[in-house]
């Protein structure tokens, strides 16, 4: 390991996060970007409804969720598994891991809602509970277009009590935030176009809405689980079941 990966390794433990800044030049962000906006346009209207999310059922325009991308196209698969972010991810897990999700993320301006505070292991359920998830950014994202905001050192807090939400892709926030988590503690991280923030299963993280004008809010999430952590496939599908149901009662999907 290289002096620069041991550095972000030691942050990543001790923080929960690490933001690498750069990670992609601008050709290869601006390909991302092109290809997702191929994908939208093809290849969305063929999707099961659970993997697709609108803020607003039927205005396109408020696409906020995209989920498996790499189960729908062989170009965005091959950047999931066989690029440089799953060796990434291996490095900060201190050992190989298996690549599970890999998602679009957006707030639209106009219409989008805050991401409740909650720890991405809530919803892994993995024993033991060691997984990263990446962020990479595709727009410029600071506090007014809704930032990730890390809760620095909450990876040493444990999984902690979460309840339903009604956030669309974000079934589950922590409880009483305030209450279990020093709120203090919060970073909201700025991101240029290809920079890539990592967090592990166990941190606390949070986003406020897209309060600007007219700024779009992109991101491609990629998530890893180590490879010695144990899935609970029949809880995880149980409860996948479960919400496609409660969302198409709602008329959400
Ligand atoms: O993009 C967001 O607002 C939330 C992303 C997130 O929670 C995650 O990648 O784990």
């Amino acid at each position: 390991m290289n002096q620069s990966m041991e550095h972000s390794r030691a942050g990543f433990n001790q923080n929960g996060y690490v933001c690498l800044r750069g990670v992609l030049d601008t050709s290869t962000w601006l390909e991302i970007g092109q290809r997702l906006e191929n994908f939208i346009q093809t290849t969305i209207p063929k999707l099961p409804s659970e993997h697709v999310f609108y803020e607003k059922k039927d205005d396109h325009e408020t696409l906020k969720q995209i989920q498996h991308l790499e189960e729908h196209d062989p170009w965005f698969c091959a950047l999931f598994k066989e690029g440089p972010f799953r060796s990434l991810a291996a490095e900060l897990l201190g050992g190989d891991c298996k690549p599970v999700n890999m998602q679009y993320f957006n707030k639209p301006p106009h219409s989008s809602k805050p991401t409740p505070p909650h720890q991405d292991g809530h919803y892994f359920m993995l024993k033991p509970c060691e997984a990263v998830t990446m962020w990479l950014a595709l727009d410029h994202v600071n506090e007014k277009n809704g930032c990730i905001r890390y809760l620095r050192g909450s990876n040493h807090l444990g999984l902690l009590p979460h309840g339903k939400t009604t956030t669309l892709g974000f079934s589950q926030g922590i409880s009483d935030y305030a209450k279990h988590c020093d709120v203090t503690a919060e970073v909201p991280i700025h991101a240029s176009p290809g920079d890539l923030l990592a967090h592990h299963a166990l941190t606390v993280h949070r986003a406020d809405a897209n309060h600007s004008a007219d700024r779009q809010r992109r991101a491609i999430g990629f998530i890893y689980y180590s490879a010695s952590a144990k899935h609970d496939e029949v809880a995880h599908k149980a409860y996948q079941k479960q919400l496609k149901q409660e969302m198409i009662a709602a008329n959400r999907i």
